[in-house]
């Protein structure tokens, strides 16, 4: 491989200096104007990557999600769809540092002799975007990158950010026994599409649902899936709002998941319905929230990701128990700090089912509840999937029904293996897979509201000078750095009844967050509002 060829390439795409990169939750996520460099940088990874892997198709996504319009990100994705093994993260945020054209082709051909990399195999990427404007310049970057390396690749253009993961475990096991689905976004509605009428054999859906798609790519896709259903026949009856992806500034602007989730409350506009079933999704449609304002007594009800991983594990749990397979199933749900606490009280005690907590970032809870044969994983902001195991799959195929109700269980297991999407978590999916609950259950948002009642909670935005100041303990619930804050926030937590509260660097944003829940809200409110102080004093070095 021509050295020249890279380096040439690269002055094309200068990184901005005076910045330290690293690679995070979501990969590389901030200002758009910082990122064109560290895509291109990004694009020699991930060619190198395809390489280490045999050639496997690696994935590409250029999005920041939830964040506002004017950042974008990038992040790679493994050839199963998961996220980019975690060594490797390390070797990103290398190639990313490097300080010069010359650095960075020295580090590419160290890492090719350390990592003894063949570089006549074959390399392949796949990539995609969502609808920021800057994400043109940034797949630019992300090509010539790729010519230099003499990786193929295909441009999927817009795409959600699952679509992007179901592409790439598709083209990776295409022809095998074990195929995801067809290689294209069509084979995607179309294995979602098939799935959700399987799954809802005998039944209908209760009620209409307004879908909020963030002003992002969630909603020019879900339009396009819906193509693909027979809705009357299921009684799906869906009104998209929030999908104005013409007008960039407005993405992710008083809507979307993390809006509804942060702020609890619906997006003000359209101007919320009340009694109508309600959701959103973030700007590419990886996290959902259902809510709904009760007619009445005009109160807002939300059911976030700790709602929507107990309902699963619930009805999955279930049918598991229906289908005969109650023995030889390990069913358990990972949560993070962030999951109200009577959730993981519901599920230990009422479900009985093992609860798991790790650090935030779907990544780590992906790798956990691919311990179990069922695992649900969930963030409380409504990012998350089910994981089935190859051997639960197998015994849903396989297992000989006795009884017309044992097939059901056993059939509906299936469809749902394949409405869920296995390697990432799904608006889409896990809302057709909600649907698909409610519909059997005959269940309202508030028949789901109410198996559990939340405990107050509250989830602050905190502004420091330098977030990386604050270091994280026992799966993020205690702050190691700076010296004394957690015990600064011990301090006040033990003042309230059944309290608790966390602060941490959020790794997306150049913010800290805080978290607090306890016994009422006004005591929530006035904790949250004392660690935000403490967080603030520790973060401006005082
Ligand atoms: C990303 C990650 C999520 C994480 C979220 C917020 O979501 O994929 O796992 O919960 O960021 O992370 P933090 O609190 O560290 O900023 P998304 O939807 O923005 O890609």
């Amino acid at each position: 491989m021509d050295k020249d060829k890279i380096l040439e390439a690269s002055k094309k795409h200068p990184i901005v200096d005076g910045h330290t990169f690293k690679y995070g939750t979501a990969g590389f996520r901030m200002k758009a104007d910082l990122l064109e460099g560290v895509t291109f940088r990004v694009g020699l990874l991930s060619s190198l990557r395809s390489r280490k892997r045999n050639s496997q198709a690696i994935g590409v996504m250029i999005t920041a999600s939830h964040n506002p319009a004017v950042d974008n990100g990038v992040k790679i994705v493994d050839p199963m769809g998961e996220m980019l093994e975690q060594d490797w993260e390390a070797l990103a945020t290398g190639l990313v540092n490097a300080p010069t054209h010359e650095a960075l082709v020295e580090l590419y051909f160290k890492y090719v002799k350390d990592l003894k990399i063949d570089l006549r195999a074959q390399a392949r990427v796949i990539y995609g975007r969502d609808t920021r404007p800057s994400g043109h310049k940034l797949v630019t970057a992300l090509a010539d990158a790729l010519e230099a390396t003499g990786t193929e690749y295909v441009d999927y253009k817009l795409l959600t950010t699952p679509i992007l993961h179901y592409l790439v475990r598709a083209t990776n096991t295409e022809g095998m026994p074990f195929a995801y689905g067809e290689v294209s976004e069509a084979g995607y509605y179309k294995k979602l599409a098939d799935a959700f009428v399987r799954a809802m054999k005998g039944k209908k859906v209760n009620g209409s649902l307004t879908v909020d798609c963030a002003n992002g790519v969630g909603g020019p896709k879900l339009h396009e899936f819906l193509n693909y259903l027979p809705k009357e026949q299921l009684g799906l009856d869906i009104k998209i709002v929030n999908d104005d992806v013409l007008r960039p500034e407005v993405l992710n602007l008083d809507c979307g998941a993390d809006f509804v989730k942060t702020r609890q409350r619906a997006p003000p506009a359209p101007k919320p319905q009340h009694g109508t079933k309600s959701c959103s999704f973030d700007g590419d449609a990886d996290r959902l929230i259902y809510y709904w304002n009760e007619p009445d007594h005009r109160q807002f009800f939300m059911l976030d990701g700790d709602r929507i991983a107990s309902l699963a594990a619930s009805f999955i749990g279930d049918l598991v128990e229906k289908a005969g397979l109650k023995q030889d199933m390990r069913i358990g749900v990972v949560q993070t700090a962030y999951a109200n606490g009577m959730s993981t009280t519901y599920i230990t005690q009422v479900l009985k089912l093992q609860v798991i907590c790790t650090p935030t970032g779907v990544k780590h809870l992906h790798h956990v509840a691919q311990g179990f044969d069922i695992g649900v994983y969930f963030e409380a902001n409504g990012h998350g999937t089910v994981l089935f195991s190859p051997d639960a799959i197998n015994a849903f195929k396989n297992t000989e029904p006795q009884s017309p109700a044992q097939k059901e269980a056993l059939d509906t297991l299936a469809a749902l293996a394949d409405l869920i999407n296995q390697t990432v978590g799904d608006a889409l999916s896990d809302m057709l897979m909600v649907e698909v609950i409610l519909a059997h259950k005959n269940w309202t948002l508030g028949d789901w509201h109410e198996t559990y009642k939340d405990r107050p909670n509250r989830l602050v935005r905190v502004e420091v000078a330098d977030k990386d100041l604050f270091e994280t303990t026992d799966a993020e619930r205690r702050l190691s750095r700076p010296l004394g804050a957690q015990e600064d926030i011990d301090n006040e937590v033990k003042k309230y009844k059944d309290a608790r509260a966390f602060a941490r660097a959020s790794g997306t944003e150049n913010a800290c967050r805080v978290y607090a829940e306890a016994a009422t809200h006004s005591e929530t409110n006035e904790l949250a509002e004392r660690v935000v102080r403490i967080i603030e004093r520790y973060g401006s070095g005082l």
